[in-house]
């Protein structure tokens, strides 16, 4: 009688190891790419929200903190960079860019997630969602606590992130951006607020959806171009054409964009005020700086609507482009991207259309 209990507790056992090795088998396998963040950041006590140190802890405790990852996907770590996304550069993209698309175009890898400080995760996020080749989902992930907080938001936002990323329905939806619950596009995402859990919006155009309980819910698609549609190709890159930002103001002057010209830059966004527009002297060097070759793209400080070509300048006359709805930090990305492409205005304001 024992005897047959023992055999049948033991086939049982064993079955039971088949089945989980089966519907192991059947789980997604999913990559994390860890580059640093407060999501890997650490307080001094518990209750230390603000005023923490960004990336300090690696990507294997990450994982090893979210025990749930395992019933989603089977999960993958490694740490790319380790610093706080104010100090992610132009080199930091190409290299994140280059690893993303080399794990991508792996058979045995279904989806990627980017753990990323939240202060530039929007802007990493825009720039993957215009050089990443695959329909694969990738999907970026930050915290607004440090892991060492009471109620840090970092698990379940890197829970929420790998199941995003293992989903079906996060396939062919261009780069996302998890946390809080919400399903945002690379494009429209922006932070909000310095310092709530809920800061990650597309203010007017709004999310793509939600995760709920680690379910993918899906409501609205990007309509601009993306990852496998994109015509910007980083694979031979070492480094991106100088693009900066000046920030336009009452009493503005040209002190900023004169120290760009003399830099060497070979393009400007301008964050005009209202409909993106110029003071006299702004307008007037701006002009001659085009004249000298030097890209203006006319963009806004005001984060929500569109720039209009010829609204508050003769774009025709002066031959700048104008951002469309991309705030000044995306607009930088993309005219980064299409000087890498081409030096006529006209294809490079097409290309503000179609991204
Ligand atoms: N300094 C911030 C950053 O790394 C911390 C964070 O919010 O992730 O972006």
């Amino acid at each position: 009688m024992l005897n047959q209990c023992v055999k049948t507790g033991l086939t049982l056992t064993l079955i039971c190891a088949a089945f989980t090795a089966n519907a192991a088998d059947k789980l997604p396998n999913v990559m994390i790419l860890a580059t640093g963040g407060t999501i890997a950041g650490t307080g001094a006590t518990s209750t230390t929200t603000v005023g923490y140190t960004a990336a300090k802890i690696g990507v294997e405790r990450l994982i090893e903190a979210v025990p749930e990852l395992q019933k989603v996907a089977q999960v993958k770590g490694e740490q790319v960079f380790q610093i706080a996304s104010e100090n992610m550069s132009n080199e930091h993209w190409l290299k994140l860019a280059k690893r993303v698309n080399e794990v991508l175009k792996k058979s045995d890898v279904d989806g990627v997630v980017i753990t990323h400080g939240t202060d530039t995760i929007e802007e990493t996020a825009y720039f993957l969602n215009l050089v990443v080749k695959s329909k694969k989902p990738v999907v970026i992930v930050g915290a607004m606590r440090p892991a060492t907080a009471i109620s840090a938001d970092g698990p379940i936002n890197l829970y929420n992130a790998v199941a995003l990323a293992g989903s079906k329905e996060a396939v062919g939806q261009g780069v996302l951006v998890s946390l809080n619950d919400e399903i945002q596009g690379a494009r429209d995402v922006t932070k909000t607020n310095t310092m709530t859990g809920n800061t990650f919006r597309a203010p007017e155009l709004g999310s793509l959806g939600y995760m709920v309980s680690g379910q993918a819910k899906f409501y609205r698609s990007s309509t601009r171009k993306h990852t496998s549609e994109t015509e910007f190709d980083i694979s031979k890159l070492e480094t991106l054409p100088a693009v900066d930002i000046a920030y336009g103001s009452a009493n503005a002057n040209t002190l900023a964009i004169d120290a760009f010209a003399a830099a060497g830059d070979v393009g400007i966004v301008y964050a005009g005020t209202g409909d993106g527009s110029l003071s006299t002297p702004v307008r007037t060097r701006l002009t001659e700086l085009r004249q000298k070759g030097i890209h203006i793209n006319r963009s806004s400080r005001v984060g929500n609507g569109p720039t209009v070509r010829g609204g508050e300048n003769d774009d025709d006359k002066t031959d700048f482009t104008v951002s469309d709805t991309l705030t000044p930090q995306k607009a930088r990305i993309l005219l980064m991207l299409a000087l890498t492409k081409t030096k006529d205005s006209k294809e490079i304001q097409r290309m503000f259309y179609t991204y």
